[in-house]
């Protein structure tokens, strides 16, 4: 894709394009200042004379569609058209929206609307019938299943879906067709969080809350960039120190983003290091006494490694290895410095800790996890208000949706395991399935997935709301994958996945379907249905009760509603320390999200899970890690081993990749927004100026990018965000597919594809 640069080359100066630069900044600044956030404020007044909106007839209460903040909003509505969105002053983000949650009300009138089914035909997709399109779809489907058994066919999906519909994707994939081949962009996601904190507690999902920031002293945030990618919290984080001058914030991250800037302390790891920065935390911690060793006493156990139970004399031994002095050198950070934070993070009234994707997205993603939730176990930060470990969730519904739904290939719903016969058998009798349907072998994670299709072996794909041509790490040789599968996409819009797709659906959006999503704090918010979708789009759902229905599952998907789909999930619940059954569609019209668990109908919900008030923790015990059956939270002793992509004299530097503010992912919708895509820069990379200074490469030359897995041109931007050695870009930019260059090395346990961390080279070709 080299070819199609000139797009990229178009912005002067390589990065920003010249007219909109000052806009731009004025939108960055005005929302980290929490001013767009306003609704009616004054970056809303920059962008209302393009938007033009007349007075809203009638008020509903909804969620951002975009991230895991899962914010509030009140949507505005004028002849069945969105003509204002508001932040809720009575969510949890307490009326504070980002810059993609400002322009919501011209998401579901833009441009380019899918509206009707298309079937490729000679090379071509062609608008056909649902008919034609769903009865192709099904007989390609169970022809591949008919001659080479269910493992043929899969399920790829994504943390944007409602949970009533990957909830019936499971269903329909696991306990009918038969095969584990349900996986989803939440494995290059959050799939690290989800394994570290089931092994840390036995059960996946944080123990705390967003109510945390109000109490903290410290906030700990590592491989995050919040500023950008959780504004509101952001903010409310500073919101605390305004109000407690002593409230420090540290940030831990190979670039100075917008978080650093307004953090207390910014510690620039090398990329791929922080395990060292975490366990020799964790030697100050031993070393000062700094252990809470009555809490560790009563709540925590050990493993090693080769998971055998250990005690406070192997974290003592295990610990030698990471002496301040002695790792500074490889890590990137001075001893002083990792003596400082440590000190800072166990000595505060109450810790916070929240990290993202510089921790999730890495091969040791998982060791990062176990170990970033071990500080808090031995330092007693957890439990209290304001001391927590708080993995933030990247999309609307990735926790509801995707983790409680059980809708990856490992898991079954409400934290039960595909490898454990125990949790297959309740799930068969709990579905009405015969025993032994539920396959005992987990099935394709993300990137096996598609070099099972690569071979032959997956014959069959459905994809529903993600864009994996864009958004998968080596993707020019997935792309190839995707080609040769009979592949089905539904989307709202034409994407870098549709162009290779044999039979493209066309999806309701935001507002045009009504589900629920569950964000980073177990919240579940209910969003209704406000407008028709367009054309002959349909709900993701409505597809796939469709779907089961050709496949002659329609006794097992019987639930075609989202209201009666919720209902059945939810009583479901029950049977779980997940349970949430006392959130019935009626309250969850009513109020503002409820926390599970949530086990009658009257339960106001929890906001603090393991401590006194969970329903789950017996009368009169203050803590209680219920998920193992020993009631401890588990500290691992996982060493430092380093599986990044090597750095070598060929590939002497390192690429990161990530977010800003304005973009979504893949770009879909976000870039066809025209403030957003004339105020951001086309696909660009960025590199700090002492590496352009040895490398002779000047701001704005176009570089060519090469690592091991492929190459791509564009416009250099120098600066001093990445620390020297680290080049930066971001993947929104669809005529620009930097992933073609990124890694595909997982995580061995979680199998999260390390987005962070691919060895490079760069050189000019300006020429
Ligand atoms: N504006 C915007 N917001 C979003 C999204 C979006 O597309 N746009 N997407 C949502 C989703 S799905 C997600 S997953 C989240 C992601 O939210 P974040 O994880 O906060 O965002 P990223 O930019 O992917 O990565 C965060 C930071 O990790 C740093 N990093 C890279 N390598 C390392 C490393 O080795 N160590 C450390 N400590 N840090 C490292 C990067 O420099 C980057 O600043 O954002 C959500 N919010
Ligand atoms: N280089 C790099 N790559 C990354 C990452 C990174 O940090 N760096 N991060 C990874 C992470 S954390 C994530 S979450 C993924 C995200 O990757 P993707 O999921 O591939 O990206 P999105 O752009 O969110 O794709 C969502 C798609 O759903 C469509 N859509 C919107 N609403 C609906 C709907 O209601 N129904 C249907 N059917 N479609 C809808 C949108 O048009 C869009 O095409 O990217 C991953 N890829
Ligand atoms: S922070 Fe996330 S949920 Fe909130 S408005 Fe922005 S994109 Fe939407
Ligand atoms: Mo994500």
């Amino acid at each position: 894709m080299d070819e199609e640069q000139g797009e990229a080359g178009d912005s002067s100066g390589g990065a920003e394009g010249t007219t909109s630069f000052s806009r731009r900044d004025a939108l960055r600044i005005a929302s980290a200042l929490g001013l767009v956030s306003l609704g009616g404020g004054a970056a809303w007044a920059l962008l209302e004379g393009e938007l033009a909106h007349q007075p809203a007839v009638s008020w509903h209460k909804s969620v951002c569609r975009y991230c895991g903040t899962g914010c509030g909003v009140q949507v505005g509505i004028r002849d069945k058209q969105v003509v204002e969105v508001r932040g809720d002053e009575d969510a949890h983000n307490r009326g504070k929206l980002c810059i993609k949650g400002s322009l919501l009300p011209v998401l579901n009138t833009l441009p380019g609307r899918l509206t009707t089914p298309l079937i490729r035909k000679d090379g071509k997709l062609e608008p056909a019938s649902w008919e034609e399109a769903m009865s192709l779809v099904a007989s390609r489907f169970s022809a591949a299943i008919r001659e080479d058994g269910p493992n043929a066919v899969a399920f790829y999906g994504s943390g944007q879906l409602y949970t009533e519909e990957s909830y019936t994707a499971n269903k329909l994939f696991k306990a009918g067709i038969g095969t584990n081949n349900v996986d989803g962009n939440p494995r290059l996601c959050m799939a690290s969080a989800a394994v570290g904190y089931t092994r840390v507690f036995g059960k996946d999902e944080p123990p705390g809350a967003y109510e945390d920031i109000d109490h903290a002293k410290v906030f700990f945030l590592a491989g995050a960039n919040p500023a950008e990618c959780h504004q509101p919290l952001f903010e409310r984080m500073l919101a605390r120190r305004r109000a407690d001058p002593e409230v420090r914030i540290v940030c831990v991250d190979p670039r100075r983003t917008m978080t650093a800037e307004y953090s207390d302390f910014h510690l620039a790891p090398r990329p791929g290091a922080d395990l060292l920065l975490l366990w020799s935390m964790a030697k100050v911690m031993l070393d000062e006494g700094l252990f809470d060793d009555k809490f560790i006493a009563e709540h925590v156990a050990f493993r090693t490694n080769e998971g055998k139970a250990a005690g406070l004399e192997e974290l003592a031994a295990f610990l030698e290895d990471f002496v301040p002095e002695d790792v500074e050198v490889q890590l990137g950070i001075s001893s002083a410095q990792i003596r400082e934070v440590a000190h800072l993070f166990a000595a505060s009234d109450a810790t916070m800790s929240l990290w993202t994707m510089g921790f999730n997205q890495r091969v040791d993603g998982v060791a990062l996890n176990t170990t970033i939730n071990a500080l808090h176990l031995l330092s007693g930060q957890i439990g209290r208000p304001g001391a927590t470990p708080m993995s933030l969730t990247g999309q609307a519904n990735a926790c509801g949706g995707v983790r409680d739904t059980g809708s990856l290939s490992h898991i079954l719903p409400h934290g039960r395991m595909i490898a454990k016969a125990e949790d297959r058998a309740e799930m068969e009798k709990l579905w009405g399935v015969p025993e032994g349907r539920i396959q005992a072998q987990p099935g394709l994670h993300a990137v096996a997935l598609f070099q099972a299709i690569e071979e032959g072996k997956v014959r069959c794909l459905l994809n529903m709301c993600t864009n994996p041509g864009q958004s998968l790490p080596n993707l020019a040789r997935y792309r190839d994958a995707m080609d040769k599968v009979f592949l089905v996409v539904t989307d709202v819009f034409e994407t870098a996945s549709t162009e290779l797709a044999d039979v493209v659906l066309p999806s309701a959006l935001w507002l045009e379907k009504e589900g629920v999503y569950g964000q980073s704090e177990r919240r579940y918010q209910l969003l209704e249905k406000l407008l028709d979708a367009p054309g002959q789009a349909r709900s993701d759902l409505e597809i796939l009760v469709d779907l089961a229905a050709r496949l002659g599952h329609e006794q097992l998907i019987t639930a075609k509603t989202p209201s009666a789909v919720w209902d059945e999930y939810r009583l479901l619940s029950a049977h779980s320390k997940y349970d949430f059954s006392g959130m019935t569609r009626e309250r969850l019209r009513a109020a503002h999200g409820l926390q599970w668990p949530c086990p009658s109908e009257t339960h106001p919900g929890t906001v603090r899970r393991y401590i006194a008030g969970d329903p789950f923790v017996p009368k009169g015990q203050e803590v209680r890690f219920y998920g193992h059956p020993d009631g401890r939270a588990y500290v691992h002793l996982v060493p430092y081993e380093d599986r990044s992509d090597p750095v070598d004299a060929d590939f002497p530097l390192v690429l990161t990749t990530g977010r800003i503010v304005e973009q979504w992912h893949t770009g879909t919708m976000t870039d066809r927004i025209p403030e957003i895509r004339q105020g951001t820069p086309r696909g660009h990379v960025e590199m700090h100026f002492a590496d352009a200074d040895v490398l002779g490469i000047r701001d704005g030359e176009q570089v060519r990018v090469q690592s091991r897995y492929g190459a791509i041109e564009g416009p250099v931007r120098v600066t001093r965000g990445p620390r020297p050695g680290t080049l930066f870009a971001s993947f929104y930019d669809a005529k620009w597919l930097i992933n073609q260059v990124v890694c595909d090395r997982v995580d061995p346990l979680s199998k999260q594809p390390d987005f962070k961390t691919t060895a490079v080279s760069v050189r000019s070709v300006s020429a």
